[in-house]
């Protein structure tokens, strides 16, 4: 905010201000003028994102370098091994590993990255209602983390300095029964927290309802379920709003959904109209008092923190979260025709810094 202000221009002062320092994103002029001698298919594919939004990155990004893949993160569920206890009771079993790690954020353009098994976001945990849940954390990076479980647990396992904070090479096991269901986050909950959080030691952390603990609701609760045939008609996300702090100013200069600035608009993300879409979306944005998610031509249900069964706001088209809320969305295309639909934060710089994504909604075919 202090430097918007002494740039003078408010809010185009800060995003001029911001693309000076970033050559790697630039306006569709731009990017025009930059790309030597693109593919007929590249042409076309600028030409239908120039038309839905105008203004992304310019060349791509590395995936197999940085080791993990945006779209592949979109519905990685990570439900760790399972056991049975003595007492029948199921433990799911996670190892999760903190190491530093350079990634590229936008082409070119590489961030020094602290990360859980060396991604960010770190895997969607996935478990089930009621069920133990043991992770074992190993700190192979430079600094002292934790993990910071957003859940029910006690306070000596609440992944702060003195409870299950750990040094550089040491380890932690953190335990504890799932509860509530819900789209749920972890993070780094060593100080400096902004830092720690910003460097990107987060990740999604999803509890599926338990159907038989729900008898009045079992049949909503069965379709939140992973492997039920309920939950099997549904195509289901997982969206981590994230930023970073290139220059380390406190401000951010790249946003994304799960890291990559722009992945999803220069590879929308594919939806078979045919089934509905319910996505699990969490806001981890350091330095930005809020994040928010607009969905272009279509409107959705919303469950605030995803912890009740019937949603907590209806029919609305934006939903705003400041940093650690979450919730899920339903939506259905079923009755839109086919086409490129897009949805990114609704404050404006957060688009053109890479927080815009689109949706391809073809007619009950999946890629
Ligand atoms: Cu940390």
């Amino acid at each position: 905010m202090i430097r918007r202000l002494l740039l003078g221009g408010g809010l185009w002062g800060g995003v001029l201000g911001t693309l000076a320092a970033l050559p790697a994103i630039r306006s569709t002029h731009a990017q025009h003028a930059s790309t030597a001698h693109p593919s007929a298919g590249a042409q076309d594919k600028m030409a239908a994102h120039a038309s839905h939004g105008g203004m992304t990155t310019v060349g791509e990004v590395d995936d197999a370098r940085n080791g993990f893949d945006p779209h592949a993160i979109l519905t990685a569920w990570d439900t760790g091994t399972v056991h049975q206890e003595a007492d029948g009771r199921t433990v799911r079993h996670y190892t999760i590993v903190a190491e530093d790690r350079e990634i590229e954020i936008a082409p070119g353009l590489f961030f020094p990255a602290w990360t859980y098994n060396g991604r960010v976001p770190g895997p969607t945990i996935r478990v089930i209602e009621g069920e133990r849940v043991r992770v074992l954390f190993k700190n192979h990076g430079s600094h002292p983390h934790s993990i910071h479980f957003h859940g029910i647990h006690a306070a000596r396992m609440d992944g702060v300095p003195g409870a299950g904070e750990v040094p550089p090479g040491g380890e932690f096991v953190y335990e504890f029964d799932a509860f509530p269901f819900g789209c749920h986050l972890y993070h780094c909950h060593t100080v400096p927290l902004k830092r720690h959080i910003h460097k990107g030691l987060y990740g999604a952390f999803i509890i599926d309802p338990d159907p038989a603990r729900h008898p009045e609701a079992a049949d909503a609760a069965r379709g939140r379920l992973l492997g039920t045939p309920e939950n099997g008609r549904w195509q289901e996300l997982v969206m981590v709003m994230n930023a970073f702090d290139t220059n380390f100013d406190e401000e951010n200069e790249v946003y994304a959904v799960n890291t990559v600035a722009h992945a999803y608009a220069k590879r929308p993300i594919v939806i078979d109209k045919t089934r509905p879409v319910r996505l699990y979306l969490i806001n981890v944005t350091e330095f930005d008092p809020i994040n928010s998610f607009h969905l272009h031509g279509n409107f959705f249900d919303y469950y605030d923190h995803g912890t009740t069964l019937t949603p907590t706001s209806r029919t609305v088209d934006t939903v705003m979260q400041c940093q650690g809320q979450r919730g899920i969305l339903e939506f259905s295309f079923e009755r839109h025709e086919p086409g490129i639909y897009m949805c990114h934060a609704h404050q404006s710089e957060f688009v053109e810094l890479g927080w815009m994504s689109l949706f391809d909604v073809r007619a009950g075919a999946m890629a």
